[in-house]
């Protein structure tokens, strides 16, 4: 995977997301922020069973017996609130959703901690959570969602890098799947992160030590007009949120979303058709 550093700038980042799918920022988020989420995610990770709770033998796979996943991060640390209008990732998610939305919100954001001995994850595009939109404009479907992996401690391929195959955002066939072999792992310094599309194939790796955890979170973004992951609006309150920027309570779905803001009017997620 290729790096770079915040200072790069903007257009460096997307010339190599569009070459490769994803990139790696190295300095994505400032050090004191990842200490406070880290110890906050590590915290609430001691009362979390490992793997899905879930009959469905397909979300157990994916998830991870070994793995520890966990949403609501802004229940945990106001870290997180800085994570969420990181700057970097802003611009970008701008630039590569704002052709099909004039606004998104959070997709999801989760602790997502690989446990020892993990076997790798299933290869895939997170954008398939939104198939029915994707796979019949594929190649040229529209950005749906952007998403990154911000390590929280030191990030190896040992512990679980995810793995990337970069250019496969552009591959001609939606229905080839990646190998493993054609995968390379994106280890990051605590505070990076892998910033990629929801076109990229990429997967949890596996996590070969004996007694050693991944520290990381995700955190990716929608379309305004899709549903995403995670239901924020359900989880934190308005009192949780009252106090926060517009951009914070629009993110965690607690402002309409207007699909026509240049002719006022057409509002959507509306309560007694006012907006929120
Ligand atoms: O844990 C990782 O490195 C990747 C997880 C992932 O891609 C997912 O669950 O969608
Ligand atoms: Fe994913």
């Amino acid at each position: 995977m290729q790096r770079v550093v915040v200072a790069d700038g903007l257009p460096r980042i997307l010339e190599i997301l569009e070459q490769d799918g994803g990139v790696i920022v190295e300095d994505l988020v400032d050090i004191q922020t990842i200490d406070e989420m880290r110890d906050a995610i590590i915290q609430k990770a001691e009362s979390v069973t490992p793997g899905a709770d879930s009959d469905s033998e397909i979300w157990k796979f994916f998830h991870g017996n070994n793995t520890v996943r966990f949403t609501q991060l802004g229940k945990l640390s106001a870290a997180f609130f800085d994570i969420l209008e990181n700057d970097t990732f802003h611009a970008v998610t701008e630039t590569l959703l704002n052709p099909v939305c004039p606004s998104y919100w959070l997709n999801t954001a989760q602790a997502m901690l690989i446990g020892p001995g993990e076997p790798a994850q299933l290869l895939h595009r997170d954008c398939s959570n939104w198939n029915y939109v994707v796979r019949p404009l594929w190649p040229n479907a529209p950005e749906v969602t952007v998403s990154i992996i911000l390590a929280l401690d030191e990030v190896t391929e040992a512990l679980g890098a995810t793995r990337v195959i970069p250019g496969s955002h552009t591959w001609a066939d939606y229905a080839r799947e990646g190998t493993p072999e054609e995968s390379v792992p994106a280890e990051l310094p605590p505070g990076g992160a892998l910033l990629y599309t929801g076109k990229v194939i990429h997967g949890g790796g596996k996590n070969t030590t004996n007694d050693q955890w991944r520290i990381a979170m995700h955190m990716s973004f929608t379309a305004g007009w899709l549903t995403p992951e995670e239901c924020s609006p359900l989880e934190y309150t308005w009192d949780d949120v009252r106090d926060r920027s517009p951009k914070t309570q629009r993110l965690l779905g607690f402002r309409s979303y207007d699909p026509m803001p240049t002719h006022p009017g057409g509002r959507l997620w509306l309560r007694d058709f006012e907006p929120l």
